[in-house]
């Protein structure tokens, strides 16, 4: 017998590897999905044709988090082995715009699953993984950031989150729930969000070397992340769900970088030497060298710049997991690079450039996006 997940936020960034993993594992995946006025399944939309050719062992429905009947009806009709509960809004600034919503969604959405396993009678049966995160450790307290670290919540992401994991540890303490959460530190990929810093920037990157885009305008170059892969992230998840017993893990490269370095790295990536100048909102990147003939830009081209609109109320400055138990216990170690990952990314970002590029010459600039 075939094992049946379900997984919410599969139309996500991580919603989209993880079920691409269980599917090739053999699992019958399902997944939550909301409803919205343009499509929001092109990360899926492969996986679900090829699902489908092959006996329909993914399958979609519509839900929300905020809604609890909704829930309660799928997870019965589902019985799921394994619930990855991944739906959440995710973006950090955007959240301080959406505090309430935030809290409702990524906060209460987790009680409304753990509650909704219990109350059907499913507590021996459905193993539950929360995406956790590393925002919990917010204002640094201590680095490296392992299981241990106290957490202090910079963000209403955060905060919602931080009730999230600990109403995940309370239903595993008082009901016995196999309920675990992942702390899992950035990770990145060529299907992240386009406005997460790591995709903006490749994205950028690739639209600057192409001449589709003047500038490149960030925030805080300052900010140090552990950055990852996730597809290796996502293997994580499911080693999580498979131990004897149920038990939280940091999930880490154990490598910080500041924001600023990964800019110089992606633009690297094409050709191009970027050194900076300045400090703070006065901060901007110039080209030093471009040895790619491809990409013509002049040396001293002020390719980016700060834009205070991007800096947020309360920043996490620092983020460096220690991913030792996650590497004991559960076999688990990144297989990717930072320069590996940002090889990708770019790559994959200049390929959707070229295309725009190619419809221009061939005289298609009506059916563009008039933003490119
Ligand atoms: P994404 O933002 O790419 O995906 C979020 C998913 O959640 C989307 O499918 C989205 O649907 C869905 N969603 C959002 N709100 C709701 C809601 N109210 N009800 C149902 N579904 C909803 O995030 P990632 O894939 O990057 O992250 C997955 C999870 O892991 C998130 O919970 C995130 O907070 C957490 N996390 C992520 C890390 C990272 O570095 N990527 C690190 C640590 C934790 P739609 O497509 O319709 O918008
Ligand atoms: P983060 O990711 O907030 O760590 O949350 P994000 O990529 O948004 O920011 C990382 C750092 O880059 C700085 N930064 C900018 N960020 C964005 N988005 N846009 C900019 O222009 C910019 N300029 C500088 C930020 O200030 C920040 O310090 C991600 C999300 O996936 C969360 O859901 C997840 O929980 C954490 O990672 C771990």
């Amino acid at each position: 017998m075939s094992k049946v997940a379900f997984i919410t936020g599969i139309t996500g960034q991580d919603g989209a590897y993880l079920a691409e993993l269980l599917l090739a594992k053999g699992y019958v995946v399902h997944g939550l999905r909301r409803r919205s006025s343009l499509s929001n399944s092109g990360r899926i939309d492969k996986l679900v044709d090829k699902a489908n050719r092959e006996g329909g062992k993914l399958r979609l429905h519509y839900g929300d988090l905020t809604d609890s009947t909704n829930l309660v009806r799928l997870i019965n009709e589902i019985k799921p082995d394994e619930i990855y509960n991944l739906a959440a809004m995710s973006h950090v600034h955007v959240s301080f715009d959406t505090p309430e919503y935030t809290a409702n969604a990524d906060g209460i959405g987790t009680l409304r699953m753990l509650e909704a396993v219990r109350t059907l009678g499913l507590t021996d049966k459905t193993r539950i993984y929360q995406a956790s995160t590393s925002e919990l450790y917010g204002l640094v307290q201590a680095v490296p950031q392992n299981e241990k670290t106290p957490f202090y919540p910079r963000s209403p992401y955060a905060v919602a989150k931080l009730y999230a994991y600990w109403i995940t540890v309370n239903y595993r303490e008082a009901y016995g729930l196999y309920a675990c959460n992942g702390i899992l530190f950035n990770h990145e990929s060529p299907l992240r969000g386009e406005t997460f810093v790591t995709r903006k920037i490749t994205r950028a990157v690739s639209r600057i070397a192409l001449g589709l885009q003047q500038t490149l305008e960030l925030g805080n170059l300052s900010a140090k992340r552990d950055w990852g892969h996730a597809r290796d992230y996502v293997d994580a998840m499911w080693r999580i769900l498979q131990q004897s017993e149920p038990k939280d893990y940091v999930i880490a490269s154990g490598q910080t970088t500041a924001v600023r370095e990964f800019v110089r790295l992606a633009f690297s990536e094409v050709g191009i030497e970027l050194a900076f100048e300045g400090e703070g909102l006065d901060e901007y990147g110039y080209v030093v060298s471009c040895r790619n003939p491809e990409y013509v830009l002049p040396a001293g081209y002020k390719a980016v710049a700060v834009n205070p609109k991007y800096y947020r109320p309360s920043e996490v400055d620092l983020l460096l997991g220690d991913p030792a138990k996650a590497n004991s216990e559960l076999g688990w170690k990144p297989s990717c690079s930072l320069q590996e990952l940002v090889k990708e990314m770019v790559a994959e970002d200049l390929k959707e450039a070229r295309k725009i590029v190619d419809l221009r010459k061939l005289g298609y600039e009506a059916y563009l996006d008039p933003n490119e």
